[in-house]
């Protein structure tokens, strides 16, 4: 691949969103990226239009209408599938660069450590909606879960969200683990909104810089 694929993944509430707004202003006059190289900003779910529709099935369907856990899964994989073949894949090939709120480090987090559900069976479920496609770089932004909690106090919370701190604090576990397995870089989301931005760049300076 010409491009370059970077994941943000964590707990809800953690940041991810802020920041990916700070880095899609600040990467591409960071000295990082090739001249013509674009750069895209996306999400998971819902980083296509079918992936939309895909996402209020998953986060907004009214309680005795929701997904059942595997349901959710096959869900949450197709959304990867259809948002990997008709625009992560292609724009890492024109030579473009992706960021991404999510990717397929939050299906194990979420239902593979959070809802219990087979570890085997959702990496090799990985496997197909990905076709192998990994991200370049993936960035864990770590908040203590009564930090995330009391950040979102107030915003009315989705589907998952509702799940509560045990899951969330599983889903923690989950993500701690994965940043050990698959040598993702772990980032402290405590503090200031600038200060988070700051370790962010330094890490992107040093891995993708030439
Ligand atoms: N999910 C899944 O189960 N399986 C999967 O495979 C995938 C996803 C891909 C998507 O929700 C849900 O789908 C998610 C996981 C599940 N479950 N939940 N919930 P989403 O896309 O709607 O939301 P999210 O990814 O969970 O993110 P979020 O809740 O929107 O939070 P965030 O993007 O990490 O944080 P934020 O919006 O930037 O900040 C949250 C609040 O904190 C906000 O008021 C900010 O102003 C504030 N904030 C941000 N940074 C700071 C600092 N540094 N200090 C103080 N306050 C701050």
């Amino acid at each position: 691949m010409k491009g370059r694929f970077i994941v943000l993944e964590g707990i809800d509430g953690c940041g991810k969103t802020t920041q990916l707004e700070h880095l899609v202003r600040w990467l591409p006059s960071a000295g990082l990226m090739p001249d013509a190289a674009e750069l895209l900003r996306t999400r998971e779910p819902g980083g296509t239009s079918l992936g939309l529709s895909v996402r209020e099935l998953l986060l907004h369907t009214a309680a005795d209408d929701a997904p059942a856990p595997v349901a959710e899964l096959l869900l949450y994989a197709a959304d990867r599938s259809q948002h990997v073949e008709t625009l992560i894949r292609p724009a890492l090939e024109r030579g473009d660069w992706v960021i991404s709120d999510r990717f397929s480090g939050s299906t194990q987090a979420y239902q593979g450590y959070g809802r219990g559900l087979n570890r085997s069976l959702i990496e090799q479920l990985e496997q197909i909606a990905t076709g192998g496609l990994q991200p370049d770089l993936t960035l864990l932004l770590e908040l203590p879960l009564e930090e995330s909690l009391r950040r979102r106090r107030g915003e009315a919370a989705d589907r998952i969200e509702a799940e509560g701190q045990a899951f969330l604090g599983r889903v923690g576990e989950g993500f701690a683990d994965m940043a050990k397995q698959r040598g993702w870089f772990r980032v402290d989301a405590a503090g200031a909104p600038e200060d988070v931005s700051q370790r962010l760049e330094q890490v992107l300076l040093e891995q993708l810089g030439e």
